[in-house]
């Protein structure tokens, strides 16, 4: 059913904790925890406890959950970055370099960042 827990997904596992995590920030709907290849100062993973595949099916299903994990990634940019600007990406699909098949938005800062990303 939509939502489940998958038992063979790496982030369903981390929300069950059955896979540890350092974790920053928990709510009802969500968990933040540090990602384990860093790719700036700060680089935290913000997830939904439900599980869809990305972050498009997340919000098409359950957009309160998806206004959720976009808030958590301000609040925790906030706890750990302070007020000096931070990016939040959603890789979305193989092709655009998605490799975790859990919904999941970086919280990347502490470093300037280039635009047009790579
Ligand atoms: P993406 O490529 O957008 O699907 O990002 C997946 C991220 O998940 C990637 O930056 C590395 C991170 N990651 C993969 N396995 C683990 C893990 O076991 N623990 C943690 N904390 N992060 C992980």
């Amino acid at each position: 059913m939509a939502g489940e827990p998958q038992a063979d997904c790496l982030f369903c596992k981390i929300v069950k904790g059955d896979v540890p995590a350092t974790v920053v920030k928990e709510t009802e709907t969500t968990v933040a925890f540090r990602d384990i290849n860093p790719q700036a100062p700060v680089h935290v993973l913000v997830i939904p406890k439900v599980h869809y595949p990305d972050a498009a099916s997340l919000a098409a299903a359950e957009p309160a959950v998806a206004a959720d994990v976009l808030r958590e990634a301000g609040e925790v940019a906030l706890q750990e970055n302070g007020d000096s600007g931070f990016r939040i990406v959603f890789n979305t699909g193989a092709g655009a370099g998605q490799t975790v098949f859990h919904a999941h938005a970086h919280v990347l800062g502490g470093r300037g960042f280039n635009w047009p990303p790579g």
